[in-house]
């Protein structure tokens, strides 16, 4: 089978991860590096040992003969680099957060369903082999049917350090992290039809919000919540942990800090120690993630050799990102939001 040949667009902060994981993927090769800022560009190309380099997209898809591209640029970008690619009839991997608003997520959805391409979001949380654990054992009907849920996000881990814009955008945890909570409580119980939500800056150097407390209701009637912050100081720091709570009607399941999965049922508490492993390129404690990154690329490799739709993809995350735009909705207007409004 012949190798998918790639090309990495951003060379940034993140896209570290993604070139690592790439290197470590059968039947599939990063062969072109595109970024704007030459220093980004000439690093990665060093430390990966790519030749082809570009400062501009439209010449690098003109030049190379590529199968897709993987964006790993800043949300604003994001639109016209997919329909880029989408024209240039490229399959797409994209990170999170797709798009600013749904409507340009609409519009790059359709344009790689004009272009028969998949497209996919680099919606990797629900991909950490902890999150993945949880999510199958309820799958399994572990404890029932589940009808509540807590899926919970608390650090205090100085994130700005490595992601400047995170201080100084106007919109913060809940576009960053909190589409990742968002999109597990999603994985759990499906899709919500309503969204409250309480916003919060503890934080007097940044500019978002960097708490907020969420209440869905989901279409299956199960309720949850989804709380992330960015200003708790605790020990253990969990960061990047994602915690659960889920209750099922014949039981009940725990993700506690430490990687350490409780299935609760017959009145009885199994116990499973469902760290991810250290792959040998990640570093604590973002190996949750960077783990989740190599699971997921893997998956849209997958995806592009059997023809079907990713589980993440662009499609599916326009309900991420719409429980996003409802959520600051909500916080705003101090209101509960339904979905089918947006
Ligand atoms: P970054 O600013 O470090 O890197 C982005 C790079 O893209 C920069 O080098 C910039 O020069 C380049 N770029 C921007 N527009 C471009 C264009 N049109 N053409 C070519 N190059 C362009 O950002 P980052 O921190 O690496 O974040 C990148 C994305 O990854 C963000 O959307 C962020 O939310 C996401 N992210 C995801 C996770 C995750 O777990 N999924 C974690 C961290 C960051
Ligand atoms: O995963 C992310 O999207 C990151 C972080 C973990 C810092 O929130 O931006």
């Amino acid at each position: 089978m012949e190798t998918l040949k790639g090309a990495l667009i951003g060379c940034g902060f993140f896209a570290q991860n993604h070139m690592h994981a790439w290197a470590a993927i059968d039947g599939a090769e990063i062969v072109a590096l595109c970024d704007r800022d030459p220093d980004s560009l000439k690093n990665t190309a060093k430390a990966f040992d790519v030749d082809a380099t570009y400062g501009d997209v439209a010449e690098m898809i003109a030049a190379e003969r590529l199968d897709f591209v993987d964006i790993a640029t800043t949300v604003t970008s994001h639109r016209p680099l997919v329909e880029l690619a989408a024209a240039a009839g490229l399959n797409i991997i994209c990170q999170k957060p797709f798009a600013e608003n749904l409507d340009d997520a609409r519009a790059m959805v359709k344009s790689a369903q004009q272009a028969n391409r998949i497209l996919m979001v680099h919606e990797n949380f629900r991909w950490q082999s902890a999150v993945r654990a949880a999510i199958s054992a309820i799958q399994k009907g572990e404890i029932g049917t589940p009808f509540f849920g807590r899926v919970s996000f608390r650090s205090a881990y100085d994130v700005y350090a490595n992601q400047p814009y995170l201080a100084t955008d106007d919109r913060f945890i809940i576009q960053d992290l909190g589409i990742h909570i968002l999109d597990i409580s999603r994985a759990i119980f499906g899709n919500a039809t309503s969204i409250s939500a309480l916003i919060n800056r503890i934080n007097p150097k940044i500019k978002g919000e960097d708490v907020a407390t969420m209440l869905l209701n989901h279409e299956n009637g199960a309720t949850s919540v989804v709380d992330c912050s960015y200003s708790t100081k605790r020990q253990p720091e969990t960061f990047p942990e994602t915690l659960l709570e889920i209750d099922g009607d014949r039981g009940s399941l725990r993700l506690e800090a430490g990687y350490k999965l409780i299935v609760h049922k017959d009145g009885t508490d199994q116990v499973f120690d469902v760290s991810p492993p250290l792959l040998p390129w990640v570093e604590r404690p973002w190996h949750n993630i960077q783990e989740s990154v190599q699971i997921i690329q893997q998956h849209f490799v997958e995806c592009l050799r059997s023809g079907t739709n990713p589980e993440t993809s662009g499609d599916d995350n326009l309900n991420t990102l719409a429980l996003v735009e409802a959520a600051y909705l909500s916080a705003q207007e101090n209101r509960t939001v339904k979905l089918d409004e947006l």
